[in-house]
Order: C-alpha cells, then sequence, then structure tokens
C-alpha cells in the first residue's frame, strides 16, 4: 500500500485550515446556558496601520489561551475590534491631506486580513470600530446618564494652549514646552471642561482590588497607589489678613511631627499666593514662572525644588509662634489643600527645601537616641517608627498616640480633624479634538448647556473633514456646528469638544457581548458572557484603561445595567517583544539601522561600523522592528506563533532571535514529516497496553508525562513556551523510537495524537491537517484535550546511578519496584563495575532507591 507522503508547504496547510474554519463558521460564539463559557480578551488595537511583533505576541498568546479552553470543553468567546478614534488619525490627515475616517478604515482592512493570516480563533461577527456611530453612541447615552446623576459634570480645567496654531495640545504634543508643530511657547490656559467623577468611587475601587487574585500583584499595587488613600489630619495655621481672621488650611500624614513644623508653604495656584503676590511684584513673577512649567506629575517630581519667601507668617496651631510662609514649585494645588506644613527635621523635600533656604530645621522624632545630623539627610528621619521628642506634651508618644493626641487637642480649638485623602482625580473626558466621540451637549444662548435628547443619539461626527493643524475643524463646519435647540427650538450650537479615547475602550468587552443589538447598549447576553475570564495585553495599560473600565463596570452596573462589579477576572500583562538597537552618528543626528540589514557590527550596504546600543524594545524610532508580516510571508504562522511561544514566558520580555525562528520552522517540518512517515503505510493498530515492552511503555510513560506537564503549564501556570518545549522533547523521544511492529506503532500513533493535540492551540493551522493525516474524523478544533493516564505515568524501570568509593562507574536498569537486594544484585551485573570492584570485599552498600547505589571495598 503506498500513500502520497506530502512536502510541508505552510501557507498552503494555513489556507486550507483558515478557509475550513470559515466555512464551518468554527469560532462563532454562542450563548448556550448550562455550558461553562470561557471569555478570552485580548487589548484591542489601535489600527496604526500595521501589526507590530506587540500585537502579534499579545494576540498569539491570547489564542492559545482560547483554544486550549475550547479542548477542555468550555464554551468560548474571542472577539476582536479596533480602537479607532485618536491622534494619530489627525496627524496622519495633516501629513497626507486624507480624512482621518478613510486612513482609520483603511488601516482597519488592512490588520483585520493581518489577523486572520495569523488564524486566530476570533468571533468576526463581532468585531467592532469605536468610530462607529452604532458604537459611540452609547458612549454618549451613557454619558447622559452620568450627567443625570451628577456623575458627569462641568467645571474649567487647565489645557496647553499653542498661541500660534491657536490650538489646544495634548500632552505628548508638547516638547520641551513648546508645540511639536510650531515650536511655540506652549500657554496654560482655564477652559470649561467635563470629568466624570471617578473619585465618587475610589472606595470600591480600592477595596474590590482584593477580590481579584487572578491579578498580578505588581498591577493591583499600581492601582491601590494611583488611588492613593493617605489617613492623615487636615489641620490650620491661622492668620490674619485685610483686617479679617482666616485658615490656613494644610493635610499631612505626619501629624506627629507638627511640633517641628517651621515653615509653610503653599502652591503658586493658591489663592493666598495669588492675593499675597498684589503687593509683591517679585513673588508675582515667581508664581507666573512656577506655572509655566509642566504639569505632569513626573515633571513635577523631577524639577529642581523652588521656592520664595511671602514675607507673609501664618500661626502655628498649638504654640502661637509666628511661622513663615513660602510659595514652593513642589506644592500641588490639585492635593490636599494645595499647601503643606514644612517639617525639614522628618520630610526629605523639605529637608532640602530648609537646607537650600535656610530655614530652621528642628528634631521631633526619635528612633533610639541616633544622632541627628542636621547637614546631612538620613533614611531613618522620616520613619514613623519612633517618638515624639522636643515637643512639649507630646513627648515619648509613639506615632499613633501622637496622631491621636494632637487631633484631638487640634479638635478642641476648631483647628483640625482627621481625615482621608485620595491621590485620584476625576477623569477629565473633554478633548478639543477633531477624531473622537462627540459630547452629546448643545449650547443654547438661551437655555445654556441642554443635553441631546436620547431619540436625536447619536450625535454623529462628519467623516470627511481634514484637520489642517490649526484647531479643531469641528468648530469652523457649519453642518456640524449650526443646530436646533432641543429645549426652545432656537437656534443653538453643538458642543465641538470630543470624549477622551479611554472612554471608548472603558466598556468595549460588554459590547462584544451584544454588538448587533441597535436598541439598547448592552443586554442579557452580557450577563452570559461577563465578566471576562482572561484578559491579556501590556502592561503600559496596568492603571488608566483598566482603572477608568473598573469604574466604567461599576457605573453601569449601579444604573442596572450590568450585574458584574469587576470586569476582568483574571489579568495577565504580556512582556516587551526586544531586538538589538544598532545607530551611528551622521553628521550631528544620530541614524538608527534596523538589526536585518547589520552583520559582524557593519552595515551590509556600506560596510562601516555601526554602534551596538544593546537590547531594547521594538519601536519604531530605533528602527529595530520586525515586521510580522514579513515573517508570516517566509515562514507561515504557525512558525511565528510558535517561536512566540516558545522562546520565553508570556509575561517576561521577548528577545528577538532570527535563528531561533529558524528552529521552530524545523521543528514544525520535522513533526510533519514524522506524521506523514507514521501514517503511510497506512492505520496503527489498535493500542493494547498489557502487551508492551519496555521500551515502548518507556515512549509510553514519556507521552503521558508530556501530557500532564503541557496540561498544568498552560492551563494553570500559563507557562505557555514549555508547552512547545515539552512537545519538542516528545518528538526528539518519538524520533528515536524505531519500532515498526504493531505494538510500537500504536505507541507511536498514541503519542503523535498527544503531540499534535496539545499543538494545536500554538500552531493550529499545521495541527488542523496532521489530525486529519492522523485518522481522526473530527477537526482538532473539537477534539478534546488529551488526559494523562496515571497508570501510563509511573514508571516500570528506573536508572540508578551505580557507584564504587563514590565514584560514578555504572548505571543500571532495575524495575521501579526492585528491592534493595535485586538493585545490587544488578548493578553487580555490570562490567565496569566489577572491573572496578575486582573481586575486593564490599564493606558497605549504600541504596538510594530510584537514585543510586554505591559500594564501599
Ligand atoms: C508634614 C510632613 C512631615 C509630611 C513628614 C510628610 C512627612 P501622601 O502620603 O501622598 O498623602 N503634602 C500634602 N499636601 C501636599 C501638596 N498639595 N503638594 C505636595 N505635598 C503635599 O503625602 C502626604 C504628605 O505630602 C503630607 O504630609 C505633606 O507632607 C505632603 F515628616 O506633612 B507631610
Ligand atoms: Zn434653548
Amino acid at each position: 500500500m503506498f500513500s502520497m507522503k506530502p512536502e510541508y508547504i505552510p501557507h498552503a496547510v494555513e489556507r486550507a485550515a483558515q478557509d475550513y474554519w470559515v466555512a464551518h463558521d468554527s469560532f462563532r460564539a454562542r450563548e448556550r446556558p448550562g455550558a461553562e463559557k470561557f471569555y478570552c480578551l485580548c487589548m484591542f488595537p489601535y489600527p496604526s496601520g500595521r501589526l507590530h511583533m506587540g500585537h502579534v505576541r499579545n494576540y498569539t498568546i491570547g489564542d492559545v489561551i482560547a483554544r486550549y479552553q475550547r479542548m477542555r470543553g468550555k464554551n468560548v468567546l474571542q472577539p476582536i475590534g479596533f480602537d479607532a478614534f485618536g491622534l494619530p488619525a489627525e496627524n496622519a490627515a495633516i501629513a497626507n491631506n486624507v480624512p482621518p475616517a478613510k486612513w482609520t478604515y483603511d488601516n482597519i482592512d488592512y490588520m483585520r486580513r493581518q489577523l486572520k493570516a495569523l488564524g486566530f480563533a476570533i468571533d468576526w461577527s463581532r468585531e467592532l470600530a469605536t468610530c462607529q456611530p452604532d458604537y459611540y453612541k452609547w458612549n454618549q447615552w451613557l454619558f447622559l446618564r452620568m450627567l443625570e446623576k451628577g456623575i458627569a459634570y462641568k467645571k474649567t480645567g487647565v489645557v496647553n494652549w499653542d498661541p500660534v496654531d491657536q490650538t489646544v495640545l495634548a500632552n505628548e504634543q508638547v516638547i520641551d514646552g513648546r508645540g511639536w508643530r510650531t515650536g511655540a511657547l506652549v500657554e496654560k490656559r482655564e477652559i470649561p471642561m467635563y470629568y466624570l467623577r471617578i473619585t465618587g468611587h475610589a472606595e470600591p475601587l480600592l477595596a474590590d482590588l482584593e477580590h481579584l487574585p487572578g491579578w498580578p500583584e505588581r498591577v493591583k499595587l499600581m492601582q491601590a497607589n494611583w488611588i492613593g488613600r493617605s489617613e492623615g489630619v487636615k489641620l490650620a495655621f491661622p492668620y490674619s489678613l485685610d483686617g479679617r481672621d482666616e485658615k490656613l488650611w494644610v493635610f499631612t500624614t505626619r501629624a506627629d511631627t507638627l511640633m517641628g513644623a517651621t515653615f509653610v508653604a503653599i502652591a503658586a495656584e493658591h489663592p493666598l499666593a495669588t492675593r499675597l503676590a498684589r503687593d509683591h511684584p517679585k513673588l508675582a513673577a515667581f508664581i507666573d514662572e512656577c506655572k509655566k512649567g509642566g504639569t505632569t506629575e513626573a515633571e513635577l517630581a523631577t524639577q529642581e525644588k523652588k521656592g520664595m519667601a511671602t514675607g507673609f507668617s501664618v500661626k502655628h496651631p498649638l504654640t502661637g509662634a509666628e511661622v513663615p510662609l513660602w510659595v514652593g514649585n513642589y506644592v500641588l494645588m490639585a492635593y490636599g489643600e494645595g499647601a503643606v506644613m514644612g517639617v525639614p527635621g522628618h520630610d526629605e523635600r523639605d529637608f532640602a527645601f530648609a537646607l537650600k533656604y535656610r530655614l530652621p530645621i528642628a528634631q521631633v522624632i526619635d528612633v533610639g537616641n541616633k544622632p541627628y545630623d542636621d547637614t546631612q539627610w538620613s533614611e531613618w528621619y522620616g520613619e514613623k517608627t519612633g517618638t515624639c521628642i522636643n515637643s512639649n506634651r507630646y513627648d515619648g508618644l509613639p506615632y499613633e498616640k501622637a496622631v491621636n493626641a494632637i487631633a484631638a487637642d487640634l479638635a478642641k480649638k476648631g483647628l483640625g480633624e482627621k481625615q482621608v485623602q485620595w491621590r485620584l482625580r476625576d477623569w477629565g473626558i473633554s478633548r478639543q479634538r477633531y477624531w473622537g466621540c462627540p459630547i452629546p451637549l448643545i449650547h443654547c444662548p438661551k437655555c445654556g448647556d441642554v443635553p441631546v435628547p436620547d431619540d436625536q443619539l447619536p450625535v454623529k461626527l462628519p467623516e470627511d473633514l481634514v484637520p489642517d493643524g490649526s484647531g479643531n475643524p469641528l468648530a469652523k463646519n457649519a453642518a456640524f456646528l449650526n443646530c436646533q435647540c432641543p429645549k426652545c427650538l432656537g437656534p443653538a450650537k453643538r458642543e465641538t469638544d470630543t470624549m477622551d479615547t479611554f472612554v471608548d475602550s472603558s466598556w468595549y468587552f460588554l459590547r462584544y457581548c451584544s454588538n448587533d443589538n441597535a436598541t439598547a447598549m448592552v443586554d442579557e447576553r452580557a450577563q452570559y458572557w461577563m465578566p471576562v475570564d482572561q484578559y491579556i495585553g501590556g502592561i503600559e495599560h496596568a492603571i488608566l484603561h483598566l482603572l477608568y473600565s473598573r469604574f466604567w463596570t461599576k457605573v453601569m452596573r449601579d444604573l442596572g445595567l450590568v450585574k458584574v462589579s469587576e470586569p476582568f477576572s483574571n489579568l495577565l500583562t504580556q512582556g516587551m517583544v526586544l531586538n538589538q538597537i544598532y545607530s551611528r552618528r551622521e553628521g550631528n543626528r544620530i541614524v538608527y539601522f534596523n538589526p536585518a540589514d547589520v552583520e559582524g557590527g557593519v552595515l551590509k550596504s556600506d560596510g562601516k561600523p555601526v554602534e551596538a546600543g544593546g537590547l531594547g524594545t521594538m519601536s519604531k524610532s530605533k528602527n529595530n522592528g520586525v515586521d510580522p508580516q514579513l515573517m508570516v510571508e517566509r515562514y507561515g504562522a504557525d512558525t511565528v506563533r510558535c517561536y512566540m511561544m516558545f522562546t520565553s514566558p508570556p509575561e517576561d520580555t521577548l528577545e528577538w532571535s532570527d535563528a531561533s525562528i529558524e528552529g521552530s520552522a524545523k521543528f514544525l517540518k520535522r513533526l510533519w514529516r514524522r506524521v506523514h512517515d507514521h501514517v503511510a503505510p497506512g492505520a496503527a493498530p489498535p493500542l493494547d497496553v498489557a502487551a508492551l515492552d519496555a521500551a515502548q511503555k518507556k515512549l509510553r510513560q514519556k507521552t503521558h508525562a508530556t501530557l500532564q506537564k503541557v496540561g498544568d503549564d498552560l492551563g494553570r501556570r500559563l507557562k505557555l513556551n514549555t508547552v512547545v518545549a515539552a512537545n519538542m522533547e516528545l518528538l526528539n523521544a518519538i524520533a528515536d523510537f524505531d519500532d515498526a511492529s504493531k505494538a510500537g506503532r500504536a505507541v507511536v500513533q498514541e503519542a503523535l495524537d498527544a503531540l499534535v493535540a496539545t499543538l494545536a492551540p500554538i500552531a493550529p493551522h499545521i495541527c488542523h491537517e496532521l489530525w486529519r493525516a492522523l485518522g481522526h474524523a473530527e477537526p482538532v478544533i473539537d477534539a478534546r484535550w488529551p488526559q494523562p493516564d496515571p497508570a501510563a505515568l509511573k514508571a516500570d524501570t528506573v536508572t540508578l546511578v551505580v557507584q564504587v568509593n563514590g565514584k560514578l562507574r555504572g548505571r543500571v536498569e532495575v524495575p521501579a519496584d526492585a528491592g534493595n537486594d535485586a538493585v545490587a544484585e544488578a548493578a553487580l551485573a555490570d562490567e565496569n563495575v566489577r572491573k572496578f570492584i575486582a573481586g575486593a570485599a564490599i564493606k558497605k552498600r549504600v541504596v538510594v532507591p530510584g537514585k543510586l547505589v554505591n559500594f564501599v571495598i
């Protein structure tokens, strides 16, 4: 009997498998009450143009998990969509003079083709793009509900203003304080904006982190720090000004150090600073300078600490002593009271500030008679573990007692109380940009701000405008701008601000559940699928995206729209994809070269040396990306997927290596050949476990040991890399096993079945074909995940090391249940061992079962 041994042509195999899945609608997810559901979700891509390796890694990880869970019998949903609004589309529009809509939709078409070529088990019927009116209509609808509940509200906020382009700039468009296009010095402007009251949910957002055991600890910590709950005391330094008695409030977490407060510092924006600057031109100039600086927290943390005395002083709340008042650029207006009590003795920033401006430094906390040096900061000065000294009646009190005593004394005077502060700020969602979801409000000269009535939603964004960089084109588009007031029916103007794109991504996972519902934002299908069982994405979204999604979910729960309180049960943050960085100075610029164009330290094209900059994240700016498209074209999707999974555990960084992608290609080729060699003579006979010889049992044991390992690594530990490694080992064992007997072929069939089934989530196309070749009628996607047979796992024989006087002299294979005498007898039968004993008397015999036997002579 002859059969053809087909050659492995990845593209043909992949096309055939993909056609099969499409023809059978294999990945359409249906709600099946009673079936155990599994919602597997990857963070949706921004349609920037083409997929990059980070996407491929992300989606491969998700796909492996989705396919594995399906084989475990779960009813799996794996959707995808596009996070389609945002600034890059506007920038591309300015550069190429095409509307952002066209650019975006073209990119989506291209990336969809790429995703399909990678063979992801996606339910494409649920695809969505956030720039589609039937999606963003619900952003608007929920915004209006939030407005009704007071969760959405209007207040003035500070923005970056480019005076040349007359436009608001996003933070990333401000480079060294200047506009990215014009180079003009950026100004701060106050404009009305819309905010979402996320601070109203601060408490549950923090507390519920404890109910997320499936999240990485570090992500939870980042969220907790961002929410930033601080317990402290709000206390006042009284003063009189303009004939009135006033109180300057500060927030402190260290009320125990109050007796060491030697100055008070306020933010440049503090109303008292503004007031004092009226008669103090130098102070006014300093305040202006402070306001110019960056507003991001990172900028504030790293900038040089500067201050200026106001010449004014306030009174210490307990002693009544005069305390000088300063304006400090390190005091944030938006935190606490916008004012701090300066305790140089025990706060590092205050210490540096006091040294610089020669303010007194007083030690008021002692941690056991350590010498205090007021010219040099030491870590222990800031610790809470000591007791008060130099603090009159509080001397000797430890932290908590001191805080309580001081808070009580302040309360008696009406000068303080305990308080909880949150670092979290309300979420400003207004963007003065075109390519986003319009905020559904109408400004009427008679009625003021009027919400767009529900039956007029969505407020559609015109898709044919081309921004030119000078302001929001919506503000110049009469068709959009002019409208009728829903209340008085008079002429009115639409709000031209659009929503932060984080709004779009805060609930897309809910819309996937019912993306075809034209009359409701979500429906009971969300009850079926939610929460997401496994969410996979980049660590760069550890804070904002996840926090906003958690908040939005809670708001929707409060409105009765969903039942879950938390959207994502398990979170996996995949590591970055890295590659070498090569550069060279050309003139006064640094030019980066793609690693593919460099060999042996020189640029291939000109033979001149380049500088090796080590490993870095693949990025456009460093020109060290590898285009996944190219790799798929060269090797096929399965090899790329296999390589991605094999090279590192999902959470670790992945270093690109051409050699190792070759290794994955070879592995799949060998597997292909081995399966076809095996099936060439026809179907293998059934397996009779009772009639196997030692070698056959050994391969069988390897098969089941592999099953045990991969099941655990894929399912529980998500160590997808070891699944490939274990299967490579199994293939080696199969290759070494040369036995064409009936029983031998039966054991190989079992081994190949196990290998192909467990590799199927990773390399689904080749496994689709090989599974068929192995004689199975149902497709491998519908196969059940193979379980290890505990009986086969038990080794019949074990190999022991044989030592003579502690030196390795041989190895011996014995039955696993052999007694010590039988082991010794078998060891002494070994020729080499006998040679070293050379007839000498054995003084002692040590047997470590399963490991070794040692003869002492
Ligand atoms: C006196 C003091 C003494 C402080 C000491 C610390 C150590 P967290 O934990 O983040 O809540 N602070 C208060 N408001 C501020 C503002 N608007 N801008 C900058 N800093 C501000 O930090 C609370 C501490 O940060 C407060 O406690 C205050 O300094 C400072 F040995 O007060 B502390
Ligand atoms: Zn009106």
